[in-house]
């Protein structure tokens, strides 16, 4: 067995597996990744003995097994120092954590009303005014950041803040939401970051559409 195994569920249809893949790319971790489709009884007891939580992502790492992905991404920095899952400066780790935490804790609205499905575009798209406060709460971190670390991530290079708001950045365009530029320009910046591209590409290649998934997930 590999030294790091990641399990994921969909590529088309899991932000939190997203997320977690995200970190592991950006943390230079070489991983297998392990695809549970959850929909499967069998599958779902051995995720189960996977992830007590029965969630994914879970990382495995030598004698390690450490699920939530707030706590792979700790865990991650951990191991990987140097690659800036954590802003050096400590004022900007703990602005970094709270932002990542809000997003791990928070914005159920958008959650529940925009889920994610990367194959997926609804132009015009009618944002209900409870996932619109979601939204411009959102916009408001990425405007606060993107001001005060002066881009084109949200704390300069790329830290665990992006990987949390990927899958949002990816919602917003999937149901056409109305952003700002400097907001629009940093979505196109995480969608044209190559770790995500490879993983957008690999969700198109996932089965079509299940219905039953078109919820948050
Ligand atoms: N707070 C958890 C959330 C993880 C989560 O909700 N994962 C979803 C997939 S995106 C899941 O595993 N749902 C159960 C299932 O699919 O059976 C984390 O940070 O990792």
């Amino acid at each position: 067995m590999a030294t790091a195994v990641l399990t994921i569920s969909s590529k088309n249809y899991s932000s939190w597996s997203m997320r977690g893949w995200l970190l592991c790319r950006m943390a230079g971790l070489e991983f297998e990744e392990e695809v549970m489709s959850s929909d499967d009884p069998s599958t779902r007891a051995e995720l189960l003995l996977l992830s007590p939580s029965f969630l994914v992502p879970c990382l495995r790492h030598k004698d390690v097994k450490v699920w939530d992905t707030l706590a792979i991404a700790e865990y991650l920095a951990e191991i990987a120092p140097k690659a800036g899952i954590l802003p050096a400066d400590r004022a900007a780790r703990a602005h970094c954590r709270a932002v990542a935490g809000e997003m791990h804790s928070g914005f159920h609205n958008l959650r529940s009303a925009l889920p994610t499905n990367l194959k997926a575009h609804f132009p015009g798209f009618n944002v209900w005014a409870g996932a619109q406060a979601d939204v411009d709460r959102v916009v408001a971190i990425w405007r606060e950041c993107l001001a005060a670390y002066g881009g084109p991530y949200l704390f300069g290079g790329l830290s665990l803040a992006d990987a949390m708001y990927a899958p949002v950045a990816t919602r917003f365009l999937t149901y056409d939401v109305k952003l700002d530029p400097e907001s629009a320009g940093y979505c196109e910046t995480i969608m044209s970051w190559p770790a995500m591209m490879e993983w957008v590409a690999a969700a198109q290649l996932e089965p079509d559409e299940l219905e039953e998934l078109d919820v948050e997930f």
